[in-house]
């Protein structure tokens, strides 16, 4: 096989979950062009049709899905009827996420455990339910959304730095106890990406959009299509022995002290 043949996504079944639009939307539009079959979900129906117009612009017929990923019940559900619809899932990503920003001393323990719930319960849930059919059809591919706060902490992101530090390490665990059986478990980890998740960071006069620049080498926000490439690769065979690793798409962000000041 070619080696350009071993990033093909040719004959795959992908669920992006949460990819109406943001990094999810992106990673499978990416995923599509590489050959895929898209399955998606959100949790209402009019962003699931949104989403679903949204792919069709691109010239992907996609399959879209009303779920909430912290809803177990409901995560088997849609996995059942993808597997009967489409096809048994190769390639999971674990995208959906929130972030609630809030000093920790005046955080409530729901508004925390809320944003553990979907950012670190839920790809849990949704691996468990595909890991299975991944087992029995002798490969997959699973891809958790880490974060710079897998690795950092910063103010008011206490909830959500958990979930992704947890996520890292989940990511981790499954690779060491699902790697014999040809399933490949690894983590993208995305700077500070323009999305409405990190909408009001960048709203003009905002010093935390000037101080993102400063701290990131290539001195720009990412790009959602930024992160196209490395998931390509993780969800290809190109990347079959590589397991439990999390791919830093930041700009250099983790490598570097901060521009000094001038
Ligand atoms: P986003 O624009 O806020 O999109 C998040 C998506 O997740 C939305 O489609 C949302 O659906 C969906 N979602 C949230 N809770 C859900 C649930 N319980 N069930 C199903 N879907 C749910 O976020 P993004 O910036 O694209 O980020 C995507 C992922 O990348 C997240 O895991 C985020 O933590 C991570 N990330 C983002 C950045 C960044 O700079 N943007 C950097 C590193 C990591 P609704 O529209 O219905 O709410
Ligand atoms: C924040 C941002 C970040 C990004 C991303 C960085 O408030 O610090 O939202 O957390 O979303 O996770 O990798």
């Amino acid at each position: 096989m070619s080696i350009l043949n071993t990033f093909s996504l040719e004959g795959k079944v992908a669920l992006i979950t949460g990819a109406s639009y943001g990094i999810g939307f992106s990673i499978a539009k990416s995923y599509a062009e590489a050959g895929a079959t898209i399955c998606f979900n959100d949790l209402k129906q009019e962003f699931v049709d949104k989403g679903l117009e949204a792919y069709k612009e691109a010239g992907i017929e996609a399959h879209g899905y009303v779920c909430d990923v912290t809803n177990e019940a409901q995560v088997n559900e849609m996995v059942a009827k993808i597997e009967a619809e489409v096809g048994v899932i190769d390639v999971l990503v674990n995208n959906a996420g929130i972030i609630k920003r809030i000093p920790m001393v005046e955080m409530s323990a729901e508004d925390f455990r809320s944003v553990i719930d979907v950012d670190l319960n839920a790809p849990f849930i949704v691996s468990k339910a595909v890991i299975p059919s991944m087992i029995k059809k002798g490969h997959g591919k699973i891809i958790n959304i880490c974060s710079m706060m897998s690795e950092l902490g910063r103010e008011t992101v206490s909830a959500y730095a958990a979930a992704k530090g947890g996520l890292k390490m989940l990511t981790k665990n499954i690779a060491s106890e699902y790697g014999e059986f040809n399933i490949q478990c690894n983590g993208i980890g995305p700077g500070y990406i323009e999305t409405p998740q990190t909408a009001p960071l960048r709203v003009k006069g905002n010093p935390f959009n000037d101080f993102i620049i400063a701290k990131t080498p290539a001195a720009r926000w990412g790009r959602t299509d930024d992160l196209a490439g490395p998931a390509v690769f993780l969800a290809s065979d190109a990347s079959d022995f590589v397991n439990g690793h999390i791919l830093y798409v930041d700009g250099g962000i983790l490598a570097y002290i901060g521009k000094q000041p001038s």
